[in-house]
């Protein structure tokens, strides 16, 4: 295993009900350390760029809708195996079939009010944290 770095998102839904800091709390309980942080009210033109890969999709203008909505706290984690770890923290996308215990069985809303955002696999980790983050505000921790 490798130390890697990861973006997670806490959605809208995630600020609307407070849970900022026990989501933070899961991730860092679970070894996985932020070393970047800023909470950031996404434009329509940066939610269309961040999830350009599901622009064909059907549920894009919600999505993109959605995480407009409001306020967003965009995170680098960093920690063993971290872009692996967060989706198991995460749970599955849609929370009716999140593992019990995880972020998403314990407070999202819907497929697509699911609370967190995590980056899918090494190269699209480092494309996220880069879309947020320039190397000046990540921090060795
Ligand atoms: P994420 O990218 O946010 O970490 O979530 P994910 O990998 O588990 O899910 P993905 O397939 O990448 O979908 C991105 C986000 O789109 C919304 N969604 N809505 N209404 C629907 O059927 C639907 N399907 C997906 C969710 O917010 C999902 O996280
Ligand atoms: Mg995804």
């Amino acid at each position: 295993m490798a130390v890697e770095t990861t973006l997670s998102i806490l959605k809208p839904d995630a600020l609307e009900k407070n849970k900022i800091g026990d989501i933070i709390n899961r991730f860092e309980e679970a070894g996985l350390t932020p070393v970047g942080l800023r909470m950031v009210h996404l434009s329509q033109n940066e939610a269309e760029q961040f999830y350009a890969v599901h622009k064909e999709r059907p549920f894009f203008g919600e999505l993109t809708e959605f995480m407009t909505r409001g306020p967003v706290v965009v995170m680098a984690l960093r920690g063993e195996n971290a872009i692996e770890r967060n989706r198991e923290i995460m749970g599955a996308t849609n929370p009716d079939e999140a593992d019990e215990g995880t972020i998403r069985a314990d407070l999202a809303t819907s497929i697509g009010e699911n609370t967190v955002h995590g980056s899918d696999s090494p190269e699209n980790a480092e494309i996220e944290v880069n879309f947020f983050f320039s190397g000046t505000q990540l921090f060795d921790r």
